[in-house]
C-alpha cells in the first residue's frame, strides 16, 4: 500500500513559544492542539471507547444508520477529513460509497497519521489516499495536488472537535474550510448536542482516570519536549459542565509549587489551575446558526433516537 505524505508539521518552536505564552497568563492555558503527541492519540483512542464517552460510538451510529443518505450527498468528491486521528469513521462512509476515489487525511500527530492511513490504504487499494500533517486549526496552506484540481470537495469533521474551538473561533474556522473547500463544497460535521450534566461529566472525568491521564500527559509531553520540569505526581485533573454550555478540563496544582521552563520561571499556587480544553455542546438550531454566521448553509442534519449527538451537512 502506498501513501502520499505532506509534512506541513509546525516547528517545535511553535509549541516552546505557545506554551510559553499560555503559562504566563493569568488563567494558565495551553491550546489543545498540544495534547496529541503520541501518547496522547493513543489515550485519546481510549477516551473513545470508554463506557462512559457516548460520543465516538453514538456518532458512528449514525454514520451507519444513515450511510446511504450521506452518501448520495458526498459520492463524485474528494473526500477531506480534519482531524483523521485513526482513521476509522471515514471507513463506514468508504464502505458505503465504493466508488469514492480520493481521501485526504489532515492530523497534527504525524506517525499516528502515517499509520492510520497506511492501515487504511491497505484496507481499500482503490482509493488514492493522501496524508498531510498540519495543524488545520491554522489557515491551511493547501499542497499543490493535482488530482483534486477541479474536483468538488467535501470535509468530514466527526468528532464534535468544533465543540474544542471557541464560538468566535469556530465560526473563522468553519469560513476558513468553506474557501478552502471550495464553491459547490460540503461539510459533514458530527457536533455534540446539549443534555444532562449526569451524562456530560463522567464523559470527561471516567472512573479508570483516562481522561486525566490524557490531561496530564500534556505536562509529560512538556517535560520530554520543552525541558519543562513538572512534577506530574503533584498535579491532578478536574472537569466540569461550565451551564453556558461547555465542559472545562483542567490540571490542577495540588501544592505551591515553581516550574521551570528554560530561563523562565512559573509559579503555581495550591489550586491553581491550567486550562487543557473547552468543549462546547450545541443544540440544533444553535449549531445551525453558528454555521449560518461562517456563511455555509446548513442542509440536512441526522441525530440519534436518543439526542445524543448529531450529524450536520452543510454546503458552501
Ligand atoms: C476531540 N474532542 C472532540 C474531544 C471532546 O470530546 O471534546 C476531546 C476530549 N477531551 C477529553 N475527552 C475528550
Amino acid at each position: 500500500a502506498h501513501v502520499k505524505l505532506y509534512d506541513l508539521h509546525p516547528p517545535i518552536d511553535d509549541f516552546r513559544a505557545e506554551a510559553l505564552t499560555g503559562l504566563m497568563k493569568q488563567q494558565k492555558t495551553i491550546s489543545p492542539k498540544f495534547l496529541y503527541d503520541k501518547s496522547g492519540a493513543e489515550l485519546f483512542d481510549a477516551i473513545c471507547t470508554l463506557d462512559e464517552y457516548y460520543l465516538t460510538r453514538t456518532e458512528m451510529a449514525i454514520l451507519q444508520t444513515y450511510a446511504h443518505d450521506i452518501a448520495d450527498l458526498i459520492s463524485d468528491s474528494v473526500l477531506i477529513e480534519f482531524g483523521s486521528g485513526s482513521s476509522q469513521k471515514i471507513r463506514i462512509l468508504l464502505d458505503a460509497i465504493p466508488r469514492l476515489q480520493t481521501y485526504i487525511a489532515l492530523d497534527i500527530s504525524k506517525q499516528h497519521l502515517q499509520e492510520s492511513c497506511l492501515n487504511l490504504a491497505e484496507a481499500y487499494p482503490l482509493l488514492e489516499t493522501i496524508a498531510v500533517c498540519t495543524d488545520y486549526t491554522q489557515p491551511i496552506d493547501f499542497p499543490n495536488i493535482p488530482s483534486i484540481d477541479k474536483k468538488r470537495k467535501v470535509g468530514f469533521f466527526p468528532g464534535s472537535s468544533i465543540g474544542n474551538l471557541e464560538p468566535e473561533a469556530a465560526i473563522e474556522f468553519l469560513k476558513q474550510t468553506g474557501q478552502l473547500l471550495g464553491p459547490r463544497g460540503g461539510l459533514l460535521i458530527g457536533v455534540d448536542l446539549k443534555k444532562d450534566r449526569t451524562i456530560l461529566e463522567p464523559a470527561y472525568d471516567d472512573r479508570q482516570g483516562i481522561s486525566a491521564a490524557f490531561a496530564l500527559n500534556l505536562l509529560t509531553r512538556m517535560n520530554r519536549e520543552l525541558g519543562t520540569d513538572f512534577n506530574v505526581d503533584a498535579f491532578t485533573y478536574r472537569a466540569f459542565y461550565n451551564p453556558v454550555g461547555r465542559i472545562e478540563m483542567y490540571i490542577v496544582s495540588l501544592i505551591d509549587q515553581v516550574v521551570h521552563l528554560d530561563d523562565v520561571e512559573i509559579p503555581f499556587w495550591k489550586g491553581e489551575t491550567l486550562r487543557t480544553e473547552y468543549s462546547y455542546k450545541y443544540s440544533l438550531e444553535e449549531f445551525r446558526d453558528l454555521a449560518r454566521a461562517a456563511g455555509l448553509q446548513p442542509n440536512q442534519v441526522w441525530t440519534d433516537p436518543e439526542q445524543l449527538f448529531s450529524v450536520h451537512y452543510l454546503s458552501v
